[in-house]
């Protein structure tokens, strides 16, 4: 069975959507990021990026153990594994794969770089707020473009890409950029909160979830000493 590595943030839900919606059996191990699990030996074999999520598949390629970290990675490699979700070839593979990477390079980082400025940074400095704003704002413009012209990102039919956009997108609220500004994308947000198997991935360790305010022992684990020891 494939192990998941992971915690409930956005990109942990991009695997746990996959998982769901290929009806794979799993088992999740559990990562507590704002603890320091991350560090612990046995997540360090399977990523030396200590970020979530990595996966184990004990029946990987050719029959063989694959450990595999990067969400992107990892959708891609589920998909060829199910032979579902991602086009088999030809210019919609690749307008998948394309809206994967602006995803993985682009949403990812930038939306990550304004949660970071507005919710966690100790001191609030406003040219890295606006320097993100400006870039989340743009990205969601450049998403609205896209699905103004279709109903996923990959063209008719959902796949990988829309599994890695939506868990970082459905939070736009929560960074200050209100999803009512851009309706195609609010649209897009709630045609895939409607799936079931996206109903059910959003309760992996949802338990776990928490609102409450980053404490300094947590600060110093994800941006402080502990972050950056060398390993
Ligand atoms: N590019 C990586 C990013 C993974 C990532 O940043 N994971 C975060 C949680 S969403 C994490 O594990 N953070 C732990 C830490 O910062 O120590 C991917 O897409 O898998």
């Amino acid at each position: 069975m494939i192990e998941v590595w992971t915690w409930p943030t956005p990109n942990g839900h991009k695997v746990h959507i996959m998982l769901e919606e290929c009806g794979l059996p799993y088992k999740v191990v559990p990562v507590d990021i704002r603890a320091g699990e991350q560090f612990k030996p046995e997540f360090l074999a399977i990523t030396p990026n200590h970020r979530i999520p990595a996966i184990v598949d004990p029946d990987g390629p050719g029959g063989r153990r694959l450990a595999l970290f990067e969400s992107g990675a990892i959708l891609i490699y589920l998909a060829e594994k199910t032979g579902r979700f991602i086009p088999a070839d030809g210019i919609a593979r690749y307008t998948c794969l394309q809206w994967l990477m602006f995803q993985m390079g682009g949403i990812g980082p930038m939306f990550g770089q304004l949660n970071h400025f507005r919710n966690y940074a100790k001191e609030k400095l406003a040219y890295p707020v606006e320097r993100y704003m400006n870039e989340t704002q743009r990205l969601m413009r450049v998403l609205a473009k896209r699905l103004a012209e279709a109903p996923y990102l990959a063209g008719d039919e959902y796949s990988i890409a829309d599994m890695a956009a939506w868990p970082w997108v459905r939070g736009s609220d929560t960074r200050g950029v209100p999803l009512a500004d851009y309706p195609e994308v609010k649209a897009w947000v709630d045609r895939i909160a409607a799936r079931p198997a996206v109903q059910k991935a959003v309760q992996v360790l949802a338990d776990k979830q928490r609102s409450a305010p980053i404490t300094d022992k947590e600060r110093d684990v994800m941006f402080g000493a502990t972050q950056f020891a060398r390993r």
